[in-house]
């Protein structure tokens, strides 16, 4: 046994409150090194005889990566406060691994050196909210969603989709445009709609701000905003806003009084300023977001501009009633702002929804007292490495989702934010070489996996755009562009997501591929049910096998047809570059 890849540590991610008397714990060992797991675990204050009274209980891997395994149990907790460690068997040897290190056998004379959880005390449990679980985003550039008022558009706005975008140009789309097409969105299934800015800014994608207290006059104003959100009320949409806190705007007004009066400006400190004379030209002598010279860095450790941006965040969901923010460039902020940010908007809205922008690992913004989610990025890059550009094969797909899926806590997983694409990466048909089969695949698998899913406008319909500013067209409305089959498709999806509870409430299992397998197999799930996923992005067919010996029904949810079971088994072929949905049932 390889004793020093074996490791746990109490909170974080290994050991957390899933709800008031639920743990969950997790400890990681060299893979394919221990065969057997079990937690030794008991009150540490019930002793009967001056002896300790424990109790064992096996442990399963629920992740692997390239290198460990990730053993995990969910434990009910009756007395809320835990004393623990593991058992940990390889072929030859047993060993008990504790705080303290390892021990030939399990100790109950002196419980000292076991792990510790002390109490789950109810307030540091991490909540997220539960709706997003059950939501379905839809992600909108305004300017290029749909032109609903004409008399907004900016001085130099561009027919609608008579050139390609580019860095400054405009193409007048709006809240009206929006609104006028809720019916659409509420068609394809959708229930939760995610807006790049809108305050008012000077560039087109508007992450330039100029005043965060303002709708930028291109969009409307804020009547027809209360509008929007309204309407999407009454249609059960959630409306998530994007906060752009790391920087402002080149134009925002304490920014302009510090180019103005300099060292004597009351706003000097609002900013990290390098040098005097402060100037705008490139490359700037200030923080900024990358180099940007037009998005100076906010100093939110200063007390006025920490509360300026706490009463902005405040505003939106006082007035307004927004559901989510979704944070710009979060990891660049600091971690003190972001505890104050959730206990002031949780304590307007407790179940308001708070999603950061991090490509990276996350953890330390989502362990409670920070974020909800985050943008599942290593969901997918991972997606499109395996399916859109055949890099990586079934077993590193497998490796990379187990190790991001092991590395936060189940109440954030729950509510990650997947996505194929968005404003910031090419189009998901552009990823896949216009591969309208690798696109339903990667679909198949962002409405499976846990997570709230999320739909870049227009992919529905097959857009197409590389990097930035190409992946920012104007909607296609014309339905003769627009690839209805595809739509289709994507409805049927999200309508099937909707009817079955182990897609939004299942839990996880990612089947380790054998050594040729090139198709993915996971399976959620709830209660007596549990759904199988087979994902095969191989240009073949491939035959697949289930256990049945305790299972009465199978079914194919994609077709609703009932599945022969013979000798206790089913065999069935995933056919190339296809998926199958199984759904075992006692
Ligand atoms: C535009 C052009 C760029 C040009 C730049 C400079 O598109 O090609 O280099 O101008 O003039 C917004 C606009 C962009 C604009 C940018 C700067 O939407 O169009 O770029 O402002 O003016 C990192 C950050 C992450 C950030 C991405 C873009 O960590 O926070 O880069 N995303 C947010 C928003 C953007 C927004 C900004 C930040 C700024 O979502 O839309 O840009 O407010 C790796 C790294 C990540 C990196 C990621 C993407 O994985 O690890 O850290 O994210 O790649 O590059
Ligand atoms: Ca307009």
């Amino acid at each position: 046994m390889l004793k020093e890849a074996i490791y746990h540590r109490p909170k974080g991610n290994f050991a957390y409150a899933y709800k008031e008397k639920t743990l969950h714990i997790r400890l990681k060992t060299k893979k394919k090194d221990a065969n057997k797991v079990s937690l030794i675990y008991g009150d540490p204050y019930d002793w009967k005889k001056k002896k300790w009274t424990y109790k064992k209980k096996s442990m399963s891997i629920s992740a692997s990566d390239d290198l460990f395994d990730y053993w995990f149990i969910e434990l009910d907790v009756p007395t809320r406060r835990l004393r623990y460690g593991f058992e940990i068997s390889d072929r030859k040897n047993t060993l008990i691994y504790t705080e303290k290190g390892f021990y030939p056998n399990i100790e109950t004379d002196d419980i000292s050196y076991y792990f510790c959880f002390p109490f789950i005390n109810p307030i540091d449990i991490f909540k997220t909210p539960d709706w997003v679980k059950e939501t379905v985003w839809y992600q909108i550039f305004p300017d290029r969603f749909a032109n609903g008022n004409k008399k907004n558009d900016p001085e130099k706005v561009l027919p609608w989709a008579s050139e390609a975008p580019a860095l400054d140009n405009f193409f007048g789309g709006d809240f009206e445009g929006i609104i006028n097409n809720l019916d659409y969105l509420t068609d394809l299934g959708i229930n939760g709609i995610y807006l790049t800015p809108i305050f008012k800014a000077y560039s087109n994608h508007k992450y330039d701000t100029i005043d965060y207290m303002e709708i930028d006059p291109q969009f409307g104003d804020k009547e027809t905003f209360k509008k929007l959100v309204d309407e999407c009320h009454q249609r059960g949409i959630r409306v998530m806003l994007d906060a752009v806190f790391n920087h402002s705007g080149l134009y925002f007004g304490p920014f302009q009084d510090v180019l103005e009066n300099q060292e004597k400006s009351k706003y000097k400190d609002w900013f990290h300023l390098h040098e005097f004379p402060v100037k705008d030209v490139y490359p700037p002598n200030y923080d900024t977001f990358g180099y940007v010279e037009t998005m100076p860095k906010l100093n939110t450790e200063n007390p006025e501009v920490r509360s300026y941006f706490l009463d902005v965040a405040a505003y939106w969901i006082e007035e307004f009633d927004i559901d989510g923010w979704r944070l710009d460039v979060a990891n660049e902020v600091d971690h003190s702002f972001w505890k104050a940010f959730r206990k002031k908007v949780k304590s307007i809205k407790p179940d308001l929804y708070i999603l950061g922008e991090i490509w990276h690992d996350a953890l330390p913004w989502l362990e409670g007292d920070q974020f909800d989610a985050v943008m599942n990025y290593p969901f997918t890059l991972a997606g499109l490495d395996y399916i859109a550009k055949e890099k990586i094969d079934t077993k590193q797909f497998a490796d990379r989702l187990s190790k991001s899926y092991a590395s936060y806590m189940e109440n954030s997983n729950e509510v990650a934010f997947n996505l194929l694409d968005s404003h910031d990466t090419p189009r998901v048909l552009t990823e896949c070489g216009g591969d309208v089969k690798k696109v339903r695949l990667l679909y198949a698998l962002l409405f499976s996996f846990p997570g709230t899913p999320c739909v870049y406008y227009g992919d529905e319909i097959g857009m197409t755009g590389g990097e930035d500013p190409e992946c920012r067209k104007c909607m296609v409305w014309d339905e003769e562009n627009q690839n209805t089959s595809l739509k289709n498709f994507i409805k049927q999806f999200i309508q099937l997501r909707f009817t079955e509870k182990a897609f939004t409430q299942g839990k996880l299992s990612i089947i380790q591929p054998k050594k040729d397998d090139y198709y993915f197999h996971f399976i959620r799930t709830v209660e007596d049910s549990s759904i199988h996923f087979f994902i095969n992005p191989a240009n073949q067919p491939t035959e697949v096998s289930l256990d049945c010996t305790s299972t009465n029904h199978v079914f194919n949810l994609w077709n609703q047809k009932k599945m022969p079971i013979e000798n206790n088994s089913l065999r069935i072929e995933v056919p190339a570059n296809d998926f199958l949905i199984l759904k075992l049932q006692n």
